[in-house]
């Protein structure tokens, strides 16, 4: 038999078998080499151009896209790659600290949006003691292209403010009562208030829609502690989405010095940073806490080392655009400069597969549309929305 010319000899192969037994052949293709093809076959198309820093993107239910730039702007675009003006808002969009990694960041789109019209957005606000991150609502308002923001006001502000330009997080994603869990980080300098309950610094919070504590929130009632709290431990959260089908909040965070990690957060559990955490502090390389596991202490399903990849936003992947990747992770990475894809056996990571790194994007956000297609997020001031057809 003529070699293939690939290493593996996957698509001569796969031709000959596609047209020796049909259908049947596909499926055995897929079984053996359908990740290394599709990967090939992924064809980014660039929808929107010329972001500014864009920082989230959350769909709207007729497909449009909701962007935000990080130095405090929300956009809306369409499928024809039309920007419209910063949306206004009444009263103001509140003020933006465009600071380091702090900024305009998470978007996200009410699940009844249908019927409210509510959108909600992270950001870091300035105030007394620095900055911190904060989530504001809005409802959207106004004819297609006449778009305005009513009824804005901030529902949840972390606490305490510090002087600090990193580790605002962020992300939202919404539970199946339609709370939000948000993902807030440990501003660098507030490592050590990670550990401890009564402060919103490295944690995951879950609040109502109007800002209000659920009364099933894991820590309410509990002596010291925050009742936003649903998790702590965490160090910079920058992807959150829940599980279509579990309905359980996954989270990848940044780690320092490798450390990276991807966590099923569960509501009351400790994360470990910093007293447990695979990475190591910068330059020196030493350690900073112990690896685990120990008692208490959730450990994740994935981590990175000894090099970060630096994890954006996170999505699952639903439809059936990408033959064999339904249920998959999909991750931005930004210092990897690639999307990861993680298959998943419940809660196993039994493989990863690093996409798109030909294209040299630092990935800031990925989500899949109304349409099934993945959509990234680029960085940078020419920021980019790119499809991943196939
Ligand atoms: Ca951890």
């Amino acid at each position: 038999m003529k070699t293939s010319s690939t290493p593996l000899g996957l698509p001569i192969a796969r031709a000959r078998a596609s047209l020796a037994f049909g259908a049947a052949s596909v499926a055995l293709g897929l079984a053996l080499g359908a990740t290394a093809v599709a990967a090939r076959e992924l064809k980014p198309v660039a929808v929107v151009k010329g972001l500014v820093n864009p920082w989230g993107l959350a769909f709207l239910p007729d497909g449009r896209m909701l962007v935000t730039e990080k130095p405090g702007r929300i956009r809306i675009a369409d499928a024809q790659g039309r920007v419209s003006p910063p949306l206004a808002g009444t009263p103001t969009v509140p003020a933006v600290a465009n600071v380091g990694q702090c900024g305009m960041l998470d978007i996200a789109v009410d699940p009844k949006f249908a019927d409210n019209r509510l959108v909600y957005w992270t950001f870091a606000e300035p105030g007394a003691g620095g900055n911190g991150t904060a989530v504001a609502r809005a409802r959207l308002e106004g004819t297609v292209g006449q778009e305005r923001l009513a009824d804005v006001r901030v529902i949840f502000s972390q606490q305490p403010k510090m002087e600090s330009r990193l580790h605002c997080g962020s992300r939202i994603a919404f539970d199946r009562q339609g709370h939000l869990w948000v993902g807030l980080g440990d501003r660098f300098g507030g490592k050590d208030s990670a550990q401890t309950t009564d402060n919103h610094i490295g944690k995951v919070v879950r609040i109502a829609s109007d800002g209000s504590v659920p009364a099933d929130n894991p820590f309410v009632g509990r002596s010291g502690a925050r009742p936003e709290l649903w998790s702590y431990g965490h160090r910079n959260i920058q992807g959150l989405a829940a599980h279509p089908v579990t309905g359980d909040l996954w989270a990848s965070e940044h780690g320092p010095q490798g450390g990276d990690e991807v966590n099923v957060v569960d509501g009351g559990r400790n994360y470990g940073w910093p007293v447990v955490t695979y990475g190591r502090n910068y330059g020196t390389g030493t350690a900073i806490g112990e690896e685990g596991p120990k008692p208490g202490i959730e450990m994740p399903l994935k981590h990175w080392v000894p090099v970060s990849v630096a994890p954006s936003g996170l999505a699952f992947v639903t439809s059936d655009r990408y033959p064999g990747w339904k249920g998959s992770l999909v991750l931005g990475t930004l210092r990897a400069q690639a999307l990861i894809r993680l298959s998943l056996d419940g809660r196993r990571v039994v493989g990863e597969q690093r996409l798109l790194a030909e294209l040299g994007h630092r990935i800031r956000d990925v989500r899949e549309g109304p349409d099934g297609w993945l959509y990234i997020v680029t960085d940078g001031s020419e920021g980019q929305v790119i499809r991943l057809e196939r």
